[in-house]
């Protein structure tokens, strides 16, 4: 609604006022060549003592509050492993429980620092939203839930169907494109919280319901008796879920994706929670500049040089936050799929820290 405010504002602008608008522009250029562009969300974050993130209001597994009333899971991680490479400390972090429709303007005006729930890097939240996404923390797709005993085994059988999601969010619009695109009439549910929509399907208002496929892993674990539920096989859409930022500081952009580089980087190279002090006498040149022990990576992001044994320490690498909170003998019991690394069998690829 922002951005399309300001796109049809911008051109009258420009008509009207060329004189203002041009001296509005010198200004803007001569502050900018004294400052770099942007780089005031690490001096704030530092200021503040503590890193704002924001994430979902409880979807076990990726941020909830776990029974000592602390934030845990993989998104929560993900802000961890930021706040670790900051401050060497995991705990200054203040998470913002935000709905799907909160989300993204929390990040637009500031309230939060970075975005680390369950959101999908599309074009349009980076064309028109002003928002960037740091990397794909996770590889997800779009699925279905139903009851066992309904009978169905394939989304192609869903036509006639009530179908619950979540207003807000890709859920909704990949709905319409498949079953719009398969020829199928169904009905569409669509509410406002995760709690309202599982709450439907709980109460039979609808047959399905339709999200991410680790939100249904997550979701149904809240039901009664989770194992009468199933997932059907279809996925029905890319869903790459990762951090977001504002557009405009490219320094703590940097920062978002080279931590989330660093957790895969590290478990490909083999540096886990337990290891990460006897890594570091290691002679392999890349653990070496992984860990700060040659180089002089963590001052080019603005933090110190052995950023990444802080992030490691913390929160180990990107195979140990995923197993832990998400993996197969976690609660959700998700196996690693497309999220193995690209060496294993996946598409988890991070570029190279050299
Ligand atoms: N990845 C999709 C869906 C994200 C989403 O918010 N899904 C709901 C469906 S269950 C959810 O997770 N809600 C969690 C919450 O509101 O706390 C997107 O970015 O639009």
């Amino acid at each position: 609604m922002a951005a399309t405010d300001r796109e049809t504002k911008m051109p009258c602008l420009f008509n009207t006022r060329p004189g203002i608008l041009t001296i509005v522009t010198l200004l803007a250029s001569v502050l900018m060549a004294a400052h770099p562009v942007g780089a005031q969300t690490l001096k704030a974050v530092k200021e503040r003592g503590t890193l704002n993130c924001g994430v979902s209001q409880g979807l076990l597994g990726f941020s909830s509050m776990d029974d000592t009333n602390t934030w845990a899971g993989f998104d929560v991680d993900i802000c961890r492993a930021v706040a670790a490479a900051i401050f060497d400390d995991p705990a200054k972090v203040t998470f913002m429980p935000l709905d799907t429709a909160s989300r993204f303007t929390a990040l637009q005006s500031n309230r939060i620092d970075v975005l680390s729930r369950n959101s999908t890097w599309t074009m349009s939240r980076e064309g028109s939203l002003g928002l960037m996404f740091a990397g794909v923390a996770y590889y997800d797709g779009q699925g279905f839930l139903l009851r066992r005993d309904a009978g169905i085994d394939t989304a192609l059988q869903l036509g006639g169907k009530t179908i619950c999601t979540q207003t807000g969010t890709t859920t909704e619009l990949n709905l319409a494109d498949y079953f719009r695109a398969n020829d199928m009439d169904v009905k569409v549910l669509a509410l406002g919280t995760a709690e309202e929509t599982l709450k439907a399907y709980d109460d039979r208002k609808c047959d399905v319901l339709t999200s991410d496929v680790s939100q249904l892993y997550a979701e149904r674990l809240k039901l009664v008796a989770p194992d009468s539920h199933i997932i059907l096989p279809e996925v029905i859409s890319k869903e790459p879920l990762g951090p977001a930022v504002r557009q405009g500081d490219d320094q703590w952009f940097n920062l978002v994706k080279w931590t989330l580089y660093a957790l895969i980087n590290a478990e490909e190279l083999g540096i886990t929670q337990s290891n990460v002090d006897e890594m570091m006498k290691s002679s392999s040149p890349e653990v070496r500049r992984v860990l700060g022990v040659e180089g002089a990576f963590g001052e080019s992001l603005g933090l110190a040089n052995d950023w990444v044994v802080h992030i490691i320490k913390a929160v180990g690498n990107y195979g140990e936050v995923f197993e832990r909170n998400v993996g197969v003998n976690s609660p959700l019991k998700i196996e690693r799929g497309l999220n193995r690394l690209w060496s294993k069998g996946g598409i988890q690829y991070a570029p190279p820290i050299r």
